[in-house]
């Protein structure tokens, strides 16, 4: 039999404040499928529910900073998240962030990045999510979170008494991006000042996905070492034929199998120590299918990271029986 494999440690995020569309809360309750669960046991990876997040300030208690909304909510459940990110990594678990919008990388991140001397952080999505409160248009603080993490980026933020227990925590040198194909022209400029490695969704056309993991995984190793990885997966990195039921769908992206392979990848890496699905709004859908392709393409994506294939799983003791 195999060796006794990490759990995974499922964090429920029922968050939308981040951004403007209610739904996005509802995330957790989708993504904790029966199918998940049952193929993370297949995959010797089986799932604990560890800890359960949701927004609780009231909306007239909220603070806001000029058009940028929800401050308070979004740095409390932040905070939270990034112990519950680090106590489940202390423990021995994988911790699988399922949200929730995508500000709660803020905490998911910070919490890796506390519990690791240094770690790689491979953001999947559209959008470059680096606006700063003063760079944003929509005062979406989905669109910011980056921007509260790296170090470089800490002289462009407002002072905002409610995130004092945040302090940066990861290099722009640590960075990867893929799948981008909207940005602000704001990130445009920092990630060319920074030289943050970004594959947009040309450079996958370009290399294919294939080199475009082979050339993260270089960057992001240190000392002919991988570092300790936290991969952010914002559903809209897919194409919204894969994932219609999100807040920001913008055609032209990853396909599923593409996601997939970057799964499976950093799977093969054995470097994989926090994942984050965020984004998935079930109330966004013209139709109930919107709904159930949004699902299955977040199931199968999450399980690609443990090592879910396309051509199936060997299953324990599992034998083809005889006559
Ligand atoms: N960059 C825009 C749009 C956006 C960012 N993230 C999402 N949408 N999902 C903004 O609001 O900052
Ligand atoms: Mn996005
Ligand atoms: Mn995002």
């Amino acid at each position: 039999s195999q060796k006794a494999q990490k759990k995974v440690a499922l964090i429920h995020a029922k968050f939308s404040r981040g951004q403007g569309k209610p739904g996005t809360e509802l995330g957790p309750n989708y993504l904790k499928n029966k199918f998940l669960v049952s193929n993370l046991e297949n995959l010797n990876h089986p799932a604990v529910d560890y800890a359960d997040l949701e927004e609780d300030v009231p909306a007239h208690e909220e603070v806001h900073y000029n058009h940028n909304r929800n401050l308070l909510s979004t740095s409390r459940i932040n905070q939270k998240l990034s112990k519950a990110v680090q106590n489940a990594i202390s423990e021995g678990h994988v911790p699988v962030l399922l949200g929730g919008d995508h500000s709660l990388a803020i905490g998911s991140v910070h919490g890796t990045a506390n519990a690791f001397s240094q770690i790689g952080l491979i953001w999947v999505d559209a959008h470059a999510d680096m606006n700063t409160p003063l760079t944003s248009s929509s005062g979406n603080l989905h669109g910011q979170p980056l921007s509260f993490l790296l170090y470089e980026l800490d002289k462009y933020l407002p002072k905002l008494e409610q995130f004092d227990w945040l302090r940066p925590c990861l290099s722009a040198r640590n960075l990867v991006y893929i799948g981008l194909r909207d940005l602000d022209p704001e990130e445009t400029i920092l990630i060319e000042k920074y030289k943050i490695k970004a594959f947009s969704m040309s450079d996958v056309h370009r290399l294919g996905i294939h080199q475009v993991m082979k050339e993260t995984f270089e960057h992001l190793t240190v000392n002919g070492e991988l570092l300790p990885l936290h991969v952010s997966v914002d559903i809209d990195s897919l194409d919204p034929w894969y994932a219609p039921a999100t807040g920001t769908p913008v055609l032209g992206g990853l396909s599923l199998p593409e996601l997939m392979f970057i799964g499976n990848r950093v799977h093969e890496t054995g470097k994989l120590r926090t994942l984050d699905l965020v984004e998935v709004n079930p109330l966004l859908k013209t139709s109930d299918s919107d709904v159930d392709k949004t699902v299955f393409s977040a199931s199968r994506a999450i399980l690609s990271f443990f090592g879910y294939k396309t051509l199936g799983t060997l299953i324990d003791g599992h034998q083809v029986p005889r006559p």
